[in-house]
């Protein structure tokens, strides 16, 4: 049987930090943009309701509005049509919202080329530095993307071309998706995929292929930098919204000090 007196203790002594890997969620928080014309998300958008007034005099509450896909979120295996008969964000698992994570950093090569795609050959050189990508395991692209995220225009990155971030080509979302048994993918980009994947030879290969392969997606991650290469446990909780595409989510990491 598991001990999980040992991790209460832990967490208790502080022996196991909780990381928040999750953005704060406001009206200026990065969204994506599409190009006409497609239909395009929502902002955040709080509405009070009453604050200690005449409409509610000892309470303050507000109403939100927001789309799914807003701030750091989960992408649902029915976000995208390779997945349409998979699960709604509602039906995932839970034992499969947690897991261990897996670190692959690219600061440098981002920070050279914001157009940096990480290739199947990063991977497995990665795997043989750090052992295999575990079973079950979060695989988590940090490139230092999430320093931008309190500015939308600096985080989309985008010119006459299209948004410029770092992502993953076909091959490399592919080979993910089926020759490794992960939960999914995460990213501290406004989207799983690459900010020029519209013009990709498969279009968004990361939603098509991961989706499509009943992974998940996690986006607009922060503190990546205080997590070890491998080690630690993400636990992802989306809303449980009843059909749902995707949903707003806080993600936590449990790290060992
Ligand atoms: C719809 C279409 C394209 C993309 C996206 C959504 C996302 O990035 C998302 O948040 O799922 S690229
Ligand atoms: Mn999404």
């Amino acid at each position: 049987m598991a001990n999980l007196n040992a991790l209460a203790n832990d967490l208790v002594s502080g022996a196991v930090q909780v990381v928040d890997l999750t953005a704060p969620l406001h009206s200026n928080t990065p969204i994506l943009v599409l190009p006409e014309p497609f239909g395009q998300t929502a902002s955040f958008k709080l509405e009070e309701i009453s604050k200690y007034d005449d409409r509610g005099p000892a309470w303050y509450w507000n109403n939100f509005h927001t789309g799914e896909h807003t701030g750091t979120h989960l992408d649902a295996p029915n976000h995208w049509i390779t997945g349409k008969d998979g699960d709604d964000v509602a039906s995932i698992p839970p034992q499969r919202l947690v897991g261990p994570a897996v670190v692959l950093d690219f600061v440098k090569e981002a920070a050279a080329n914001p157009d940096f795609l990480l290739e199947v050959s990063h991977i497995e050189a990665w795997e043989k530095a750090n052992g295999p990508i575990p079973k079950g395991a979060w695989v988590l692209f940090r490139t230092g993307w999430s320093k931008f995220g309190d500015d939308p225009k600096a985080f989309a990155n985008a010119d006459e071309n299209g948004p410029h971030t770092p992502g993953l080509p076909p091959a490399c979302a592919e080979f993910l998706a089926t020759k490794r048994d992960i939960l999914g993918l995460g990213v501290e980009t406004v989207g799983i995929d690459a900010g020029g994947a519209f013009g990709m030879e498969v279009p968004f290969p990361c939603h098509n292929y991961l989706l499509g392969n009943n992974k998940y997606g996690l986006t607009q991650l922060r503190n990546l930098d205080k997590l070890p290469t491998t080690g630690a446990i993400v636990i992802a909780a989306p809303l449980k919204i009843v059909g749902g595409s995707g949903s707003p989510t806080r993600v936590f990491a449990l790290v060992s000090k």
